[in-house]
């Protein structure tokens, strides 16, 4: 009996598949987020939209995993994976028929939205293991390891857009208020005024704090912002996606410079500069940590290279500062979500400059599964 109803579950999840996979996911641009979180947006709207957008996304990147080489698809990590969007996509279609002007339903919509973002917390650390165990038995080759580059960028690109929808939805009506104690001023996860250099400045802070349980110290930093006279610059952003970048950015600055000049004393500084133009707002980090060649800059964002076996977490050790998991390609995903980007120009024998661009203008459309920018209000 419950083998049959399984079957049957999961022959009509295929359909479900099917059918929302036709549609095409709506890139929402910065304004219209805002406008979400305006005064006359309210929580069925949201939930008009969305139970009709999630099955969309999900639908659409299910499609995707489906298309992996088998013997990626078969392991247990993937499998794992798979299960939590059926799952989610399963408990969203649940509200396909109910009544938008029920309170009861906007109210439970909303709880199973939050079930559904705490399911997926761990798909990052999971799909790595995933391409670990798949490397274990079969290896790698670049043909493999470019269709895993794609699919995963496409892949987390697809979850970053789908926890922003969700992050807004339970931020603006998950509590009484639309306001969040914490950040008042915030939309949701948006800062209509988010500081670039406080984020900045609270990044180094924390990474500095983890460089210096590992090496017992660390390089200090210097800040430089280039805009207009006394002003420090903001923009319309996601400061948790921000800092997410530059936290990222000092691991790495800190471990080479930590790494060249081993046991001395001193160490040369990071420089962070800031500058604001009509378009872009772009962070730069420098390091002297003496550089990488060339020809080893993409592996930083390779997927199937950078995974090494999770490091053990007994906490007998240390953390290493960086170098596991995917922080560089996440970041580049997070830059690009906005129409930015995020890349390394490296001096071998000197030290790596790292920049990220931020596009200014709120009009722009964020990115659904790739980096094409198109604007929705021009
Ligand atoms: C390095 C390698 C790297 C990656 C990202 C950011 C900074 C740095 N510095 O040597």
């Amino acid at each position: 009996m419950r083998i049959l109803r399984f079957l049957r579950s999961s022959v009509s999840i295929g359909k479900d598949i099917d059918y929302y996979s036709k549609f095409s996911p709506s890139p929402l641009s910065m304004k219209q987020f805002l406008d979400f979180g305006s005064e006359n947006a309210c929580e069925k709207t949201s939930f008009a939209f969305l139970r009709q957008e999630l099955p969309v996304r999900l639908a659409n990147i299910m499609k995707e995993i489906n298309l992996l080489p088998d013997n990626l698809l078969r392991t247990p990590s993937v499998r794992l994976v798979q299960g939590w969007y059926m799952q989610s996509l399963q408990e969203i279609l649940k509200f396909k028929d109910k009544n938008a002007d029920d309170e009861k339903v906007t109210y439970d919509f909303t709880d199973a939205v939050i079930k559904i973002r705490n399911r997926h917390n761990d798909v990052i650390p999971t799909m790595a293991q995933g391409v670990v165990e798949y490397k274990e038995t079969y290896g790698t080759d670049p043909i493999v390891s470019q269709n895993v580059q794609y699919f995963l960028d496409r892949f987390y690109m697809s979850r970053i857009s789908i926890r922003m929808l969700l992050n807004q939805h339970t931020l603006l009506f998950g509590g009484k208020v639309k306001v969040n104690p914490a950040h008042p001023k915030q939309i949701g996860s948006i800062d209509p005024h988010c500081r670039v250099s406080e984020v900045i400045r609270d990044a180094y802070e924390n990474a500095r704090n983890l460089c210096d349980r590992y090496y017992m110290n660390s390089p200090e930093l210097v800040l430089e912002e280039f805009n207009e006279q006394g002003k420090s610059a903001t923009v319309v952003y996601v400061p948790s996606h921000l800092y997410h970048m530059v936290f990222e950015l000092f691991k790495n600055a800190m471990r080479a410079t930590m790494e060249l000049y081993g046991d001395a004393m001193e160490y040369p500084s990071i420089h962070a500069q800031v500058a604001l133009g009509p378009e872009d707002l772009t962070v730069k980090v420098s390091d002297r940590g003496g550089g990488v060649p060339l020809r080893k800059i993409d592996r930083l964002f390779t997927y199937t290279y950078s995974t090494a076996p999770r490091p053990s977490i007994d906490g007998s050790r240390a953390a290493p500062l960086a170098g596991y998991g995917y922080g560089l390609p996440i970041s580049r995903l997070y830059a690009r979500y906005f129409q930015g980007d995020l890349k390394l120009y490296s001096l071998e024998g000197y030290g790596t400059d790292a920049v990220i661009y931020i596009r200014v203008s709120f009009t722009l459309t964020v990115c659904v599964f790739c980096s094409a920018g198109f604007t929705a209000f021009p």
